[in-house]
C-alpha cells in the first residue's frame, strides 16, 4: 500500500515534468515565430512560373527579385539594393533542381522546374551577400554564384536602371 502511494507520487511528478516540458517547447515555437520572426519558405501558387529573372522596385525600400536558376547561373546574377530594404525573393528553375542560399541570412530555397518558391528577407547591414546554389546540379554547379550588394543609399546604386522595373510598370500583376 505504502509502495503504491510512492509510485503514484512519482507518476504525478513525471506527468507534471512532461507537461511543463511541453509548455516550454510550445512557448519556444511561439517565440520563434512571433519574437524572432522565423518563417518557413513556401511554395506559392499565385505566381506563374516565369522564364526571365528581374528586379522590381515596389516602393522606396521594398523590392522583389524574381530569380531564375539554370545550368549554371542565376538570372539576375548581381542585384544592388539600398540598406534596410525588404526583399521578396521568388525562385524558379528552367531545367533541373537547383538551390539558392544567401550567405549570412536564413534564405535557403529549392529551385524547382515549373514551381515558384518564395521567401522574404530584410537586409539591415551593408555588404555583399553571396548567393549560391546548394543542390548539386551538374558539372559546373560550383559556378552558380551571384551577389546581392546592399549599399548605404540608393544614390550609390550603380546598376543599369533598365534592369529594374517599378511596380507601376509591372502593373502589380504577378503573372506573365
Ligand atoms: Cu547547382
Amino acid at each position: 500500500m505504502e509502495n503504491e502511494k510512492i509510485i503514484q507520487q512519482q507518476e504525478k511528478k513525471a506527468l507534471f515534468i512532461s507537461i511543463l516540458l511541453m509548455a516550454v517547447f510550445i512557448s519556444m515555437i511561439v517565440y520563434g515565430i512571433k519574437g524572432v520572426g522565423v518563417d518557413l519558405p513556401t511554395c506559392i501558387s499565385n505566381v506563374q512560373p516565369y522564364e526571365t529573372g528581374k528586379v522590381v522596385q515596389v516602393s522606396d525600400k521594398e523590392y522583389e527579385i524574381y530569380y531564375v536558376a539554370r545550368m549554371w547561373f542565376f538570372d539576375p546574377q548581381n542585384v544592388e539594393i539600398p540598406v534596410g530594404s525588404k526583399v521578396r525573393i521568388y525562385l524558379t528553375s528552367l531545367d533541373v533542381t537547383h538551390g539558392l542560399h544567401i550567405w549570412g541570412t536564413n534564405v535557403n530555397l529549392m529551385a524547382i522546374p515549373n514551381a515558384v518558391n518564395y521567401y522574404e528577407v530584410k537586409f539591415n547591414k551593408e555588404g555583399e551577400y553571396i548567393v549560391s546554389c546548394h543542390e548539386y546540379c551538374g558539372i559546373a554547379h560550383q559556378n552558380m554564384i551571384g551577389k546581392i550588394i546592399v549599399k548605404s543609399s540608393i544614390e550609390n546604386l550603380g546598376q543599369n536602371i533598365n534592369n529594374i522595373q517599378t511596380a507601376a510598370q509591372v502593373g502589380g500583376e504577378k503573372t506573365w
